[in-house]
């Protein structure tokens, strides 16, 4: 049995849905703080549960036989700059409730998502290698960088066998991110099918990592069916769909609506995506577990407007 927490986040969603499909409904089951898609609710079990109450967290995993846990919970890189204590507690304590599962042989296996965020200001911004010097300046992407050390310690010292990706920006029609910086990349898109103008919160050459969330979902599941053996980064693998500036994406949107424009007024996280790689190394990836990316920025802008239209 699997068990995603953060089911109804922008990942957690498509995940649950794509697990389901693949091991069948019952077998997945859906936990979050709150309750989330009709869709989401209606294809299997579900537990409103908290990602940080540990007895919460064991007595599900217990009740259900969980074997597997994707811990999908987490606050994001803007929403965390304003509430830095709530992000730290979430985004640790979840981490530490599911690797101590794993550390007393309550669970088998675990997914747990990093992201580009670990990287900083000092980071080689460009093909960002899989080891390099991370100086996180967000706390998200701190609670991200210790979460992957741990991970790393929990594998080494006690073999857990818990795997990881540095997801991108994660584009998605499905479900509306939350109080990410690069939620810019899918709110465009909205406004585009509504044949309504953008104002874009970060700078028109502002270049980050991206993917389209089909490429995402894929690659957790690819990562996590690879046998343990091919696993060999236990803290977190680089993984690159595509990279782009808001003017790049702006103008592939032009292509299939004429009419749209975009006008840049950068706010707080114009900071946050500066700090950031503009695109990223993912040799790693595609030399241990084959990874593969399949959407570029054209195909995922006919994707997104052909579902949101
Ligand atoms: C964020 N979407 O913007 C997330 C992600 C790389 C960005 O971690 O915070």
């Amino acid at each position: 049995k699997i068990l995603v927490i953060g089911a109804c986040g922008q990942i957690g969603t498509e995940l649950t849905m794509r697990l389901r499909e693949l091991y069948g409904n019952d077998a997945v089951i859906a936990g979050d703080i709150r309750e989330g898609s009709e869709e989401l609710m209606a294809s299997g079990p579900f537990e409103i549960m908290d990602a940080m109450d540990g007895n919460q967290v064991e007595d599900i995993c217990l009740h259900y036989e969980i074997e597997e846990v994707y811990l999908m919970a987490a606050m994001l890189s803007a929403t965390g700059e304003k509430y830095p204590d709530k992000a730290w507690k979430l985004n640790m304590n979840s981490l530490f409730n599911v690797l101590d599962l794993g550390k007393e042989k309550k669970i088998d296996k675990i997914f747990w998502p990093s992201s580009i965020a670990v990287f900083g200001p000092t980071t080689p911004q460009e093909n960002t290698p899989q080891h390099t010097v991370m100086e996180p300046t967000t706390v998200y992407g701190i609670s991200k960088q210790t979460g992957e050390r741990w991970c790393q310690y929990y594998h080494d010292k006690y073999g857990v066998d818990v795997r990881s990706i540095r997801y991108p920006g994660l584009i998605s029609w499905k479900t509306l991110p939350g109080g990410g910086t690069t939620d810019y990349a899918v709110d465009i898109f909205h406004k585009a099918a509504a044949g309504e103008n953008y104002e874009c919160f970060l700078k028109d050459d502002t270049q980050l990592p991206m993917m389209y969330m089909e490429d995402a979902i894929r690659a957790t599941v690819e990562i996590m069916e690879a046998p343990a053996e091919a696993v060999k980064e236990r803290s977190s693998y680089n993984l690159s769909g595509m990279s782009f500036t808001p003017a790049q994406i702006a103008n592939a949107i032009k292509v299939h609506k004429p009419a749209f424009e975009v006008s840049y007024q950068p706010d707080y996280r114009q900071a946050i995506a500066d700090s950031w790689p503009g695109s990223i190394n993912d040799d790693a990836a595609r030399k241990d577990w084959q990874w593969q990316p399949q959407f570029e920025l054209e195909t995922m802008v006919a994707e997104m407007l052909k579902h949101l239209s």
